[in-house]
């Protein structure tokens, strides 16, 4: 049995009041380890060690000796895969065949991706004119803002948590990380990684714990964090939100979405549906960019559902280390209940279930894990709970459409704005509708293809600011001017 335990100025540190949780694996509700829940203390020390870590080594290293350590962190994550792969299919159940395409080999490049970016951003100048001929010149100057919070969730554990690690540092910040208290794994194990590349004891930080009147709630009240950065609910954004009002601090929010898919009648049929089951049913459906909510114009609609009907019946659920398997179960328990609490209301809000709906037999070995059956729902009207709320399971509700105007209208009828997916091959209809599509992000002919030099994040309730490539740099230093009087 594994124990994990904070990370605290370069140390693994065993929670001070003894207070521990349990970590289960959402495959078959086994026990995979204790986690050490920090408590104030912890919590304060952790922000204490980020905050002298910033009066030590690091906060006089270079730039370049900064993110040539940053190299050897992801060089070692990925020397280290297959035990970063364990870690987080053991967190997740997700199958290894995804977490080893997308969320390690992310989480590697993560620490890689903003170097460039860092080294080739210029710096702003002007030139003033003065009453004395003599004129003054302004340089623009960045510095790191200092203790960055990052809290994340537990849907793409190292990759979320290192998208905000790696510019945080990069910059030359040092953090405190909050993990999800159902994925605490692969954030520990990055402490170990951070010791044997060098990095200073203090520069990255793990406390364990929960929400509200825990480690996470801890943090973000803790009046030496400097900016807090966040990935999660909006419900819990606005709460965090509240605390980083003390002191001003500044947020970074990436928040819930419910995001529409738009199938346009002269789209390739085929691209549309493989590209709209990865969007509704990758992960099991936990993703934040996940689509919930397709429309499909009328000529195709029922020929797009009975092939997406096909494929879904073809989903392969299995253990992560079954090489067949492409869907696993929920995170958990709780959040089994969550989607299947969403099954029940569709059907009460009148919803024809197509496909799924339920629970699968998985055999009395896994049938105590957190396993849903992909879903398709039809008939719901547009204004129904689940057609307005987030559901973060594998599912979604296909509903024809008659025209351009009315399905805009219909994609941007909620109250997030995180992402859209437009299928289509008619580029003029693909830039028009993007245009006009209330969201962060979108996609025309794919989905989650991702260029970590673009800017990300979410409009209305789907999030605050955005992140990525210079926008990362934007959020993780403090711009200062300096007037030179010539
Ligand atoms: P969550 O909001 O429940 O938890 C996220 C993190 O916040 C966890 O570490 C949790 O412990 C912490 N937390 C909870 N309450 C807190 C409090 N009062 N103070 C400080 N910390 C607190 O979210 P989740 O269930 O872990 O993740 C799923 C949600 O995240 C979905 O809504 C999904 O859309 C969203 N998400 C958004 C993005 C994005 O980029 N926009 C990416 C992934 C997930
Ligand atoms: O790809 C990314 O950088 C990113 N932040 C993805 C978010 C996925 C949400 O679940």
């Amino acid at each position: 049995m594994s124990e994990f335990k904070n990370f605290i100025n370069g140390e693994f540190v065993a929670s001070a009041s003894g207070k521990t949780f349990a970590n289960r694996n959402p495959v078959d509700d086994s026990l995979i380890g204790m986690v050490h829940e920090a408590g104030q203390a912890e919590v304060d020390a952790a922000v204490q060690a980020a905050k002298d870590a910033m009066q030590g080594p690091w906060g006089k290293m270079t730039q370049a000796e900064r993110i040539s350590l940053l190299n050897k962190v992801a060089d070692r994550i990925n020397e280290r895969f297959e035990e970063f792969l364990d870690a987080e299919c053991k967190d997740t159940g997700k199958p290894r065949s995804i977490a080893s395409h997308i969320d390690i080999p992310r989480g590697a490049a993560n620490f890689k991706a903003f170097s460039e970016t860092l080294a080739n951003h210029p710096t702003e100048g002007f030139m003033l004119d003065t009453p004395d001929g003599k004129g003054a010149m302004n340089v623009g100057h960045r510095v790191p803002k200092g203790v960055i919070a990052v809290i994340s969730p537990w849907n793409l554990p190292l990759l979320l948590m290192t998208w905000k690690v790696g510019p945080a540092l990069a910059c030359g910040n040092a953090v405190v990380v909050k993990p999800s208290e159902e994925t605490p794994a692969t954030a520990t194990l990055l402490g170990e990684v951070m010791n044997e590349c060098g990095i200073p004891a203090g520069v990255y930080n793990v406390v364990h714990g929960f929400g509200p009147d825990s480690a996470g709630a801890f943090l973000t009240a803790n009046k030496d964090v400097d900016a807090i950065t966040f990935t999660g609910e909006t419900r819990t954004g606005e709460i965090i939100m509240q605390s980083a009002a003390l002191g001003l601090r500044d947020i970074s929010m990436e928040c819930g979405g419910k995001n529409p898919g738009i199938v346009f009648a002269d789209c390739d049929i085929e691209k549309a549906v493989e590209g709209t089951m990865r969007s509704a049913f990758v992960n099991c459906g936990q993703v934040c960019l996940g689509t919930e909510r397709v429309y499909v114009e009328r000529p195709i609609f029922e020929q797009f559902l009975a092939r997406m009907k096909e494929e879904v019946a073809k989903l392969k659920l299995g253990r992560p280390e079954d090489s067949e398997a492409n869907f696993g179960p929920l995170v958990s328990q709780e959040h089994k209940e969550k989607v299947l609490s969403y099954y029940r209301l569709a059907v009460e809000e009148g919803a024809t279930v197509e496909i799924g709906g339920g629970v699968p037999d998985m055999g009395a070995e896994l049938n105590g894990g957190a396993w849903v059956e992909p879903t398709i729902w039809t008939g719901l009207a547009d204004d129904a709970r689940v057609i307005k709320e987030e559901v973060f399971g594998p599912c979604c509700h296909i509903r024809p459409f008659d025209s351009e105007e009315e399905v805009i209208h219909q994609a941007n009828d909620t109250d997030y704005g995180l992402c859209a997916a437009i299928w289509t091959e008619n580029s003029s209809r693909a830039i028009r509708v993007a245009q006009q599509m209330e969201a962060g992000l979108v996609w025309v002919n794919s989905w989650f293809l991702r260029d970590l030099r673009t800017s990300f994040g979410g409009a209305k309730q789907s999030g605050i600011g955005r992140e990525g490539g210079v926008h990362s740099l934007e959020f993780y230093t403090e711009q200062k001017n300096i007037c030179i009087k010539l």
